[in-house]
């Protein structure tokens, strides 16, 4: 690829409702740039995008995938660099970088769906993230029941007036570009009204010329557009048929010639200052993705924001403070490797082999100390347990989980110390079905997977004395140890929570130690259903000890003991942790959302409108929302989305412990046997 300058470099996400078609337009895209021979097509498993067996098998994309090509326009050449993002929301993680790494969006809307959750939602991210040059592509124009104007109404409707179509179908065989008419069909003449009215607020001068004759010239309209569009004020619909290919040139060409190159959408360091798009200034840039290759191993996306990369440089990761040699870059174009040699501002670049370098990380060359402001991902609402199916499994199961971790800043994976059970947590249920699927085939882990036991904790109300004789007489040395405790609620701020009162040497001082461990062993596993004890103060007061037969064993297994019989008596509850959570709705649902709060224990805290779409805060027992990410999505129909964090432990209702408590009776009882 010969350089092309930064001003003619165009670098965009795709984005839109799952289905909408992204992934047909990639693939018209790369077969009218000669990415590829033939037109790809998600529907037979051909496209150039979809290309991993998850993707093909689920029909979805799952992991945002860059192209790159030259498209000569006149006497122009101009370079465009595309991302195919996922719509289902789930892959959030992947859309976000994928919004972080581009100039530009095109949401894509489908003429019969029309605007959809997952069109809005796409549309907010842009405008969470400071990316507000956003053009709609409306697909899906040869279905039955396909109506253009009423999608180009649907878009204005939701996103407002300033979403002008510049692209239209006069038939399924023919897309023009509304500007180049000298006259346009009946149905369309009012589009060019909404063209020009757009393009006369974009100033003062165009704004007179369009009341004073009615009309502006295509010239004009264009130069308005162009302005409007650089801003971000006007959003341009274009019209398209990636299976057929038709109104993709219209597209590409309108693409070069309004919307922003890379600099126009501000590139912000962590301190928030701009970094300018410059060729030759040091070099910066910033891994989106991170991908692990079967063969390759880990592939690192880089999106550069100034200079210029090539391979056999040394750069500095700022995040980490470490040196990476670059020992190559290349396009991964379907199941093809394209070296590539030079990488400019708005390129994108896979880069093989980094050791220490994870998504979000800056890499500079000489001459720049700069750390980019890091892309925030949300944090996991669906949580699972895991379990190794064999021996093998388990111990491949941590290096397998690491790279998993590398790829995926939105899977987390926890060891619960109460539950002793190893979590994976993530977006949703396909998120985690699809790590547990690439678990198997990056790193041959097979894993079981597990509604997550919940991780209560036990404590006291009360206050309560325990005492525990340990004595035993088997022949040989004895054991014996005697310990007497009190125990009341450990007061907020006491880090102190055992100590020891004895007097007169009852117990020896070297025999402490012994009953600390005990009563350390006892917290581990309470006395009502063994869950680990916590906010307990425990004192000991008194214990006799024998000269012979008296150790630390001893007195750990009195302590612990002791510790036992103390809480019995002290009013102990069971605690389980409790969730934050904020539901984002359209207000539609709000009713049904709030109606199924009691059903999970759940309390309304407040409510924020934002336009049509609100937000619920609402507190909640973890054990009530393990599915809860699967029954808002069919309460809302998809249009619902959440976040939840940890706030505090509070009592398990008395009904309700009982349950928990028979239970882990039961367990304990068949651990016995
Ligand atoms: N008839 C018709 N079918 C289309 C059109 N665009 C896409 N499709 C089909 O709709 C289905 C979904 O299209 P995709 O391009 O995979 O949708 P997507 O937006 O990438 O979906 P996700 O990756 O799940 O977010 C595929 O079978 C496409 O062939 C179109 O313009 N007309
Ligand atoms: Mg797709």
């Amino acid at each position: 690829m010969s350089v092309v300058p930064v001003a003619n470099v165009r670098n965009f996400v795709i984005l839109g409702h799952s289905g909408s078609g992204k992934t047909a337009l990639t693939d018209a895209f790369a077969f009218r740039l000669g990415l590829n021979d033939r037109l790809g097509l998600t529907s037979n498993g051909s496209s150039i995008s979809d290309t991993t067996d998850e993707e093909k098998s689920r029909r979805i994309t799952i992991f945002a995938s860059t192209f790159s090509k030259n498209y000569t326009l006149g006497d122009q050449e101009y370079k465009l660099t595309f991302t195919d993002a996922p719509g289902f929301r789930d892959f959030y993680g992947q859309i976000l970088g994928a919004v972080h790494a581009a100039d530009f969006a095109l949401i894509t809307v489908d003429a019969t769906a029309r605007v959809q959750v997952g069109t809005r939602r796409a549309w907010h991210i842009c405008k969470e993230n400071d990316l507000s040059s956003i053009a709609f592509v409306i697909t899906g124009l040869d279905k039955e029941n396909a109506d253009f104007e009423k999608t180009v109404a649907a878009i204005r409707d939701n996103f407002g007036v300033s979403c002008v179509p510049v692209t239209a179908p006069v038939s399924k065989e023919e897309v023009i570009n509304i500007m180049d008419q000298a006259e346009l069909p009946p149905n369309l003449a009012n589009i060019h009204t909404s063209l020009a009215e757009s393009a006369a607020e974009t100033s003062e001068e165009l704004m007179n010329k369009y009341f004073e004759e009615g009309t502006l010239e295509p010239a004009e309209i264009r130069a308005g557009l162009l302005k409007g569009i650089q801003a971000g004020e006007i959003h341009p619909i274009y019209a398209a048929f990636p299976l057929s290919g038709v109104g993709i040139d219209p597209l590409l060409q309108s693409i070069c010639r309004l919307l922003p190159a890379p600099g126009h959408r501000p590139q912000k360091d962590s301190e928030g200052n701009v970094i300018l798009a410059d060729p030759n200034g040091p070099f910066i840039g910033q891994v989106w993705r991170t991908a692990i290759d079967i063969f390759m191993g880990q592939l690192s996306f880089v999106r550069v924001v100034s200079g210029t990369l090539k391979p056999g440089m040394t750069v500095l990761n700022t995040t980490t403070d470490t040196k990476e040699s670059i020992p190559a870059m290349m396009l991964l174009i379907g199941k093809k490797q394209i070296p590539v040699e030079s990488a400019g501002p708005g390129d994108i670049v896979a880069i093989p082999k980094l050791k220490k370098t994870k998504t979000n990380h800056t890499l500079v060359g000489d001459g720049s100390a700069t750390r980019m402001a890091e892309i925030q991902f949300p944090p996991p609402v669906t949580f699972v347990a895991i379990k190794a199916k064999t021996q093998n499994d388990e111990d491949k199961m941590s290096d397998g989980i690491h790279r998993l971790l590398n790829e995926d800043p939105t899977i987390q994976y926890e060891k619960q110390i109460e539950t002793k059970e190893v979590l994976l947590k993530g977006l949703g249920d396909v998120h985690i079905d699809v790590a547990v699927a690439l678990l198997k085939q990056q790193s041959n882990v097979n894993v079981n997977t597990f509604t997550p036991k919940v991780p209560y904790h036990e404590t006291i109300t009360g206050k309560g004395e325990g005492h525990h004789k340990h004595k035993k007489q088997s022949g040989g040395r004895g054991q014996f140890g005697e310990v007497y405790i009190r125990i009341e609620p450990l007061l907020e701020g006491d880090d102190e929570y055992f100590c020891n009162e004895t007097v007169g040497g009852s117990i020896p001082g070297s025999f402490i130690p012994g009953v600390k461990k005990g009563i350390d062993e006892g917290m581990l596993a309470g006395a009502l259903a063994g869950y680990p004890v916590k906010n307990v103060k425990v004192r000991l007061y008194d214990g006799s000890y024998h000269d012979v037969d008296s150790s630390e064993v001893a007195f750990k297994i009195a302590g612990s003991r002791a510790l036992k019989a103390a809480m019995l008596v002290a009013k102990p509850v069971l605690l389980e942790p409790i969730m934050r959570l904020k539901i984002t709705s359209p207000e539609a649902f709000m009713g049904a959302i709030s109606g199924d709060m009691p059903n999970k224990r759940g309390r309304l805290l407040g409510l924020e409108v934002n336009g049509d779409i609100q937000t619920i805060t609402a507190e909640a027992p973890l054990a009530e929302l393990f599915k809860y990410s699967a029954e808002l999505r069919s309460i809302t129909g998809g249009q619902g989305s959440f976040v939840m964090d940890f706030i505090r432990y509070d009592i398990v209702p008395a009904n309700i412990a009982q349950k928990i408590i028979a239970e882990a009776d039961k367990h304990r009882k068949s651990d016995e046997d």
